[in-house]
């Protein structure tokens, strides 16, 4: 099978779905026979990004950097899934000058901070709200919403099914050769 290579970048409130959809979608792409990595911050916070923390600036740097790793893994052939926060708009728009308009698909996991908090899967909203944790997304740092995407995915209202296939019908057609 020929592939094109192609980043989808996820952006959204930690709690999301970032993770889920990713994973999902990566899923299908297998069964597909595509070839994929996924980037998130569990592997890259934990490795190439260990000196950041969540100011504003570190996360600025952390997006740069996964902009650049997901650039040379488009340039291996790879179809690249990246699920970071990436709260900021200048930042996702250098991603974007980075990897070319033509080769990105930006997708706006977009779900209510009250879900995502409702959700608190690792307990980070409740550790935010008692000011354990400083600078939280949604919290006590912003989200800026996203101007443009090339998807908008309400996990609040929709099923990972529902919402995997329409990514997979946004993207089948860009990838295949
Ligand atoms: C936001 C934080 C913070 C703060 C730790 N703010 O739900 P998670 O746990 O698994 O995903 C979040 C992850 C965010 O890292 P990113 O690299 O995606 O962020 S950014 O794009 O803004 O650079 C969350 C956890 O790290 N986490 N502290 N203060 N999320």
């Amino acid at each position: 099978l020929k592939q094109r290579s192609l980043v989808i970048w996820f952006t959204g409130l930690s709690g999301s779905g970032k993770t889920t959809l990713s994973d999902a979608l990566e899923q299908e792409l297998y069964q597909r026979g595509y070839k994929t990595y996924i980037l998130d911050g569990d592997k890259i916070r934990n490795g190439l990004c260990k000196d950041l923390g969540f100011s504003e600036y570190d996360r600025a740097e952390n997006i740069r950097r996964v902009g650049e790793v997901a650039n040379l893994m488009m340039d291996a052939g790879l179809i690249v899934l990246s699920a970071f926060i990436s709260p900021f708009e200048a930042d996702r728009n250098l991603v974007r000058e980075m990897i070319g308009a033509d080769n990105l698909v930006r997708v706006f996991v977009d779900c209510p901070i009250e879900v995502c908090e409702q959700r608190d899967v690792k307990g980070l909203y409740k550790k935010a709200r008692s000011g354990e944790i400083k600078s939280f997304t949604g919290i006590s740092s912003p989200f800026e919403i996203p101007e443009e995407s090339e998807l908008i995915l309400k996990t609040a209202e929709n099923s990972k099914e529902e919402l995997v296939g329409m990514i997979l019908e946004f993207i089948l057609p860009k990838i295949n050769f």
